[in-house]
């Protein structure tokens, strides 16, 4: 034989798998087999070329030097190549061709809804407490769970302003060691409609006028009215959003609702259906009408600043989940409440509220693109035992979720982008595809297969899995397009909402219904809105309507119901950690009560900032500075107003008549609107007050000794505002 004859016991190239396959289909789980010998795959590295050994904070750049996309080093990103220095561009500038349609491709479509987001990291600690109800990982006791929270409006576009009047989306993603769960609700309990199928209906309603283009990110326009007069289901959500919760204070003083009944699954396969709540620790608290309109303006980031600055200070925010626990009857009511009607609540005096865990945002984002953008939220993303229910809102959802992140985000593979990422190991038999980063080994992404050993294996019975609860379904259903007889109360809920209002929340009510109303140009939209508010309250349709400068509609039946005090946002105290606290001052302040008084207010974790007529140092020889100036400050991004000064005008502004006045008059602007807006106002010196014209006797004016004040101005903080200087509490 001579050496160049092939040796016949050799393999012959081209073996399908590293290993040969089994006659019978492989049963028993195993990992994946190896890869064979000659295959080799890209080194792991980062997209910027790091090895994955390295510090995740060095991912996203590294080395000292410009380079391309590929990593090659640049000397020169100021000029594009051209054929001499006045002449034409060469189409051979790579580099210039590279930056440019990388600039062109940087905006992906915002999202159809909820397209004004921010989001923050966090951890979930599980309680325990719902170990009978649920088999989930994560809920066990003292489990610790990675989070990404977003926090989003509605209606507006991405640039659109934090503080309009909208319902507030509260997404929720758990990196649990079982998979990944996305809680994605908002901060009202119910919604506009009970079937998915309506959904295209009522934001093309809420959206900005088809051929304008206006208005942005607001309810309060034709459109929208006249689609939820004429579509009654969506009265009890729409009453939610003319009360104080359509313009909350802060993302951190916000209730999170899962709105639809989830069903529970313990370990012994027993089931329960649930409503999932997000308590926050500071309680619930809203902007009066007039500060959203004015930071609409004045400070459009106004939420996602005051979410970032309380991380940034200290002040964690905090929410305890907790859980509604309903029997899971074949009825699926509870007290004659329909659970699978997302339009209705089960008021907390009938069902309270059970914790089973906290969760503290901890962490900003460092790329706002990267993490609040391309974050994907979906309801099917579940884990062993939380399972769906056949509320026909949560069943559209389930379709419309991974459907939108294809559009958005390019292509199937979202879930690889790092936000996205599970925490679990993935053996999935997804492939290919825009933007897969996996490299996948093996040559069976199907099953059965004996050639990649039979992987990967499905989970026996009695492990952990995603759950199929073999809920029952009508026996002999018929298809049809219609909602059960029970859906078709619209009125008894809003009406109990109405109801366990107190008096002054219910003027906001009234003044929002009537600011909404006034907007629309046509008057058939607002007489049909008002008929629909008569069969709520004739007293609510009656006020509105008088404000609107027209008839009051006849009075109907409307229904007896038992109001539900758990609904109403005022009568309680809260902590204060990270409310923000202006103080006035000027260089002739004496330094030492302004310190007194905030080292005080920062020990109870409230922010304070220096009010001074200009920026730079506020005593020529002293290191404070002034956060905020006479002409940057504005009382609305204020919880609470220290005068330790009234400082006389600097003669920077323009004179509107000959007298100038004792004090600057963005002072006096700063105080009144405080004063209106119900905010507690602390004066260190009797003469301040009579400069200002301050009258120290009405509630919520704070005078008196350094030592009481700062004390004082806490508990003034605690109940969110002064009612009292709002008028009516009672
Ligand atoms: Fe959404 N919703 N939704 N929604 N939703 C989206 O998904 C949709 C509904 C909610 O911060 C979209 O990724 C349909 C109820 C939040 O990224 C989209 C229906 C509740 C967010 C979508 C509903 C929500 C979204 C747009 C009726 C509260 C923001 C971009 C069947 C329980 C998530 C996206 C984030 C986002 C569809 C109803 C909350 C288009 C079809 C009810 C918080 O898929």
């Amino acid at each position: 034989m001579s050496d160049t004859t092939p040796d016949p016991t050799a393999t012959v190239p081209g073996a399908p798998s590293s290993e040969p396959p089994t006659l019978e289909e492989p049963t028993d789980p195993r990992p994946p087999p190896p890869p064979k010998p000659e295959q080799g795959t890209p080194e792991p590295r980062t997209p910027t070329g790091v090895s994955l050994e390295a510090d995740p904070t060095d991912f996203a750049q590294q080395g000292e030097y410009l380079t391309t996309s590929t990593g090659t080093r640049l000397r020169d990103t100021d000029h594009s190549l051209k054929a001499g220095e006045r002449g034409p561009t060469l189409l051979q500038d790579h580099h210039f061709r590279e930056k440019m349609t990388h600039f062109d491709h940087e905006r992906i479509p915002e999202r159809v809804v909820h397209a004004r987001g921010t989001g923050a990291h966090g951890v979930f600690l599980g309680y325990g407490t719902a170990g009978d109800l649920s088999r989930a990982a994560f809920l066990g006791k003292d489990v610790l769970t990675p989070v990404f929270v977003r926090f989003s409006t509605v209606l507006g576009s991405r640039g659109s302003a934090d503080t309009v009047r909208d319902t507030r989306g509260f997404a929720t993603k758990f990196y649990t060691s079982e998979g990944v769960f996305d809680l994605v609700g908002n901060n009202i309990p119910v919604f506009f409609i009970q079937d998915g199928i309506k959904f295209p209906d009522v934001i093309h309603a809420g959206k900005p006028h088809p051929d304008r283009e206006i208005p942005q990110a607001q309810s309060a326009h034709d459109t929208f009215w006249d689609f939820v007069s004429l579509h009654t289901e969506a009265q009890h959500h729409t009453m939610w959003n003319m009360s104080d919760r359509g313009i909350p204070r802060s993302y951190r003083t916000m209730e999170g609702f899962g709105v639809h009944t989830f069903r529970l699954v313990a370990a012994d396969g027993s089931s329960s259906l649930a409503k999932f709540h997000w308590k926050p620790r500071l309680g619930v608290h809203s902007l009066v009408w007039e500060e959203a309109q004015m930071l609409a303006g004045f400070d459009p980031d106004f939420h996602r600043r005051d979410l970032y600055d309380a991380i940034e200070a200290g002040a964690f925010p905090q929410w305890e989940l907790g859980v509604q626990v309903f029997p899971d009857t074949p009825d699926q009511t509870f007290e004659g409440i329909d659970l699978l009607d997302p339009t209705k609540l089960v008021p907390e005096e009938l069902a309270p509220v059970q914790p089973i865990g906290e969760l503290t945002l901890n962490a900003t984002p460092t790329n706002f693109f990267a993490e609040t953008e391309q974050v994907a939220f979906h309801l099917g993303h579940l884990v062993p035992g939380i399972d769906v229910t056949d509320d026909p809102l949560l069943q559209a959802r389930l379709f419309s979720y991974v459907d939108t992140q294809l559009t958005r985000l390019g292509g199937p593979n979202f879930n690889q982008l790092p936000v996205n990422r599970t925490h679990a190991p993935v053996n999935d038999m997804l492939r290919d595809g825009m933007h897969q980063s996996a490299v996948h080994g093996g040559v069976a992404p199907y099953k059965p297969n004996s050639l990649d050993g039979g992987c990967p294996f499905t989970v026996g019975a009695g492990e952990p899995a995603l759950q199929d609860f073999p809920a029952a379904v009508a026996a002999e259903a018929t298809k049809v397009r219609r909602n059960p007889a029970s859906f078709e109360d619209h009125f008894s809920q809003t009406r109990q909402f109405w109801v366990s209002m107190s008096p002054v929340e219910q003027d906001h009510i009234v003044a929002a219904y009537a600011f909404e109303l006034g907007k629309c140009w046509d008057s058939t939209i607002r007489t049909r809105q008002l008929l629909a508010l008569a069969q709520v309250d004739d007293g609510l349709a009656a006020r509105v309507a008088t404000r609107l400068g027209m008839p009051a509609p006849a009075s109907v039946d409307v229904p007896e119901v038992e109001p539900s005090p758990a609904l109403s946002q005022i009568g309680r105290e809260w902590p204060v950690e990270g409310r923000q606290v202006g103080v006035v001052v000027s260089a002739d302040t004496d330094p030492a009560d302004v310190e007194a008084l905030t080292t005080a207010l920062r020990e109870a974790l409230v922010t304070v900032l220096l009010v001074a007529p200009v920026g730079g140092p506020v005593w020529p020889d002293r290191p404070e500075q002034a956060h905020r100036t006479l002409h940057t400050a504005r009382s609305v991004e204020l919880d609470a107003v220290v005068l330790a000064d009234a400082p006389p005008p600097l003669g920077d502004e323009p004179v509107v008549d000959a007298t100038v006045p004792a004090v600057d008059p963005r002072v006096t602007t700063l105080v009144s609107e405080a004063l209106r807006h119900a905010k507690p106002v602390a004066v260190l010196e009797p003469s301040i007050a009579e400069r200002l014209g301050v009258d120290t006797s009405a509630p919520g004016v704070l005078t008196g000794d350094l030592d009481g004040l700062a004390g004082d101005l806490v508990r003034a903080l605690s109940t969110h505002r002064v009612w009292e200087r709002q008028g009516r509490t009672s």
